[in-house]
């Protein structure tokens, strides 16, 4: 089956899990859109939720197909967040932000009392990092942060979008390093970035998820 079938079996699955009068978080990317058209058609049929949405895109989808989104603010906690990822491994590790959404996502799988990762079966993943590793850094520190990055052996590259640079909602940078070669622990690796003054995150996801539900042929996979 396709990897796009693969999306939506997993995408439905996930749904299952949205409750009426629940505020639910709604990620970004392509498998997380099959999940907000499920949840649009859920609300045509009297599903009472709230959303938050983790990217501007999201919250288009989501406003479009009548859901009704409330602010991060407004919402304050959240009961279950569905979202996607680039790569996630046995432990529920993931690499997230191939989208560009990694820092709001990483702020609302926080503040939510249950996360679901929904992803089609080439996402996972014995290793993290074949998948370059998204960092959000602030365009005043980016250029000096590159240098930083390439003086730890990581290969950064500022991601474009066409000749310009790619810019995230919240207006910052995204620099793709390459992890693969490192054999820092994944935690020490995350510190490490976080200490370096502009970055403000990094699409680890090392211990926020609670379900992963993978599409594997016609299949849904749920990994607790
Ligand atoms: C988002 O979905 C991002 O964190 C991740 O990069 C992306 C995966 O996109 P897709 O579902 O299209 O493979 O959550």
């Amino acid at each position: 089956m396709s990897a796009v079938n693969e999306k939506k079996v997993a995408a439905l699955e996930a749904v299952k899990y949205i409750k009426d009068g629940m505020v639910v978080g709604l990620g970004t990317g392509s498998t997380a859109f099959f999940m907000i058209e499920a949840i649009g058609e859920m609300v045509r049929n009297g599903l009472k939720i709230k959303a938050v949405a983790t990217s501007d895109e999201t919250e288009k989808l989501a406003k479009k197909l009548g859901i009704s989104v409330i602010t991060l603010a407004e919402a304050k906690r959240l009961d279950v967040t569905i979202d996607g990822a680039d790569e996630v491994d046995g432990q529920f590790q993931l690499i997230k932000g191939g989208g560009g959404a990694l820092l709001r996502e990483k702020i609302v799988a926080h503040n939510s009392d249950f996360n679901i990762i929904i992803a089609d079966s080439s996402k996972q993943v014995s290793r993290l990092g074949k998948f370059k590793l998204p960092i959000e850094t602030i365009p005043f520190s980016t250029q000096l942060i590159i240098k930083e990055l390439e003086e730890m052996n990581l290969h950064p590259v500022q991601r474009m979008l066409g000749a310009d640079d790619y810019k995230t909602d919240e207006n910052n940078d995204i620099v793709d390093i390459d992890i693969w070669k490192t054999d820092i622990k994944l935690t020490d690796l995350e510190h490490q970035l976080k200490s370096i003054p502009g970055i403000v995150e990094t699409g680890l996801f090392l211990t926020s998820t609670d379900l992963v539900i993978i599409g594997k042929g016609a299949q849904a996979i749920i990994e607790k």
